[in-house]
Order: structure tokens, then sequence, then C-alpha cells
């Protein structure tokens, strides 16, 4: 078997968790990641016939069942991954029956995947549902999203428009723009619900005044979503600080370029539609 700290998707998971956690985004045991992988992809490295542990899940994860996954642990700092991935981390198969977890690596102190498990698998299902090549789910606590949960109305299609506005990039990267959920309790199926519907629609899912979802085929570019709409945050932030725009992207100009890139803005979110 060859050593699994040098496996591609554990690199990525480092990358990542380490990049999250110096841009500020995930302080403490802050934020979670999952990774759908393939059986070819692990095998190099552990046996799947080997399950350590079984850990029992309460809600159906029946369609997701055989399936792998690298996630964060319940409770782990981003900080460690990169000095500790087997304590932090874990790979995981989806029981036959939906109703738990098979654990084929890491959690190495007795740990268990992330409580924000039902968010992760009920967004997988429903990412896959429309996108077969869907692999990333991706939370954070990405400081001036979480901010504009305060100060900007939380209507999805206004919170849209305005990080629209904020970077001529943003409408090219999330032209299906963002979806928010109410406040919810983390950690809950009701939350896992909530958001899984919303990824039917959208990539990206704001968790007011807690922080932001998203999803992806890879690594990087989930990674480049959620900061292409935080740096739109941030950039709303200043303007609101300098005192309020004087002028932005017009609507028209936003439907010019969404011509000139081939993406359809969310219907309904420029007036022009
Ligand atoms: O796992 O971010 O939402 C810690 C969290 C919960
Ligand atoms: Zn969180």
């Amino acid at each position: 078997m060859e050593n699994i700290e040098n496996a591609p998707f554990l690199r990525e998971m480092i990358e990542t968790t380490s990049n999250l956690y110096r841009l500020g985004w995930d302080e403490r045991n802050g934020g979670n990641i999952s990774y759908l992988l393939e059986e070819s992809e692990i095998t190099p490295y552990l046996d799947p016939t080997n399950v350590l542990r079984l850990i029992p899940m309460d809600f159906d994860g029946k369609a997701l069942a055989g399936k792998y996954f690298l996630v964060t642990g319940s409770g782990k700092y981003f900080k460690n991954v990169a000095k500790a991935p087997a304590e932090n981390l874990g790979i995981i198969r989806i029981a036959e029956d939906g109703a738990g977890v098979e654990v084929l690596w890491g959690y190495t102190d007795g740990g268990t995947p992330t409580s924000e498990l039902p968010s992760h698998l009920m967004s997988h299902i429903a990412r896959l549902s429309v996108n077969p090549k869907n692999r990333i789910v991706m939370h954070c606590h990405a400081t001036h999203l979480l901010a504009m949960t305060f100060t900007h109305e939380l209507d999805e299609r206004l919170f849209t428009r305005t990080l629209w506005q904020m970077c001529t990039e943003c409408l090219v990267v999330f032209p299906d723009g963002v979806g928010i959920v109410p406040w919810l309790i983390p950690g809950t199926n009701e939350i896992g619900i909530a958001t899984s519907e919303k990824m039917k629609e959208t990539r990206l899912v704001v968790w007011p005044h807690h922080g932001i979802y998203g999803s992806g085929e890879t690594m990087d570019e989930t990674f480049g979503l959620i900061e292409t709409a935080e740096k739109a945050a941030q950039v709303y932030t200043i303007v609101c600080a300098q005192g309020g725009a004087k002028q932005t992207i017009t609507d028209e100009e936003l439907t010019q370029l969404g011509e000139r890139f081939g993406v359809n803005p969310k219907e309904g979110y420029l007036k022009e539609d």
C-alpha cells in the first residue's frame, strides 16, 4: 500500500483547509468539507473491505450507499489538518442500508465526521441529481458574506444582485446566484433539507449569521466559487464604508456580460428579463 499522505485528494484537502484557516474563514472548529471519491482513487492506499468502525446516522443516506467520501472531522480545527491529517480527517463509505457510515481511514482519536454531515450528504444528493460530476461540498464562515447577512436584505434576488454588481467576475462565476435559507440550528437534518433544496438550483447557499455552503466538481472550483462571492461581499463592505455606491454595473451591462461569456443569469434576477 502506498502512503495515503501522498494521495492527491488528501493533498488537496490539506491545502484547502489550510487556506481557509489562513483566510480567517474557519476559526476554531468552524467549517467542514466533504469530497466524493472513486473507489479506484482510494484502493492504492487502503483496503476498502477493512471497515474500522460503523457510525450510525439518523437520516436516510441510501441514495449515496456505497459511495466514498473524505470528510473533515467533527470538532476538529482546520488549523491542525496539515500537521495531523489522520486525526482531523476521515474516509467513510455510506453503508448499504443508508443508516450509517463505515470508517475506512482517519478519525484516529475516536472522532467522527463533521456534525454537518446531514447538510453535506443531502447537498451531494441534490447536486449529483443536476450534475453527476459534482464532488465537493464546502462550508465555511466567510467573514464578509457572514457580515452582509446582518446589513443586507435576506432576499435571494437582491442579495445576488448586490454580489453580481460588486465585481464583474461574479455573474460569470455564479450565474445561478445564491440561495438563502432561514436561520436554522446547525447540524440538524432540518438545515440539511433546507440547504439541499436550494442546492438543486444554485451552488452557493448562505446560512444567515453563520456562513456559506458551496459545491462544485473540484476543490479548486468550489473554493474559487466561495472566494469570488466573499470578495464581492468584501467590496460591498468597503463600498458601504466609503459612503455607498454612486454608480454600479447596470442590468443592461450584466446582460451583455452573460451573453459574452455564455452564461444565463438566473431568470427574473435582472430587470431586462
Ligand atoms: O463544524 O462550522 O456549522 C463547525 C461548523 C458548524
Ligand atoms: Zn459553520
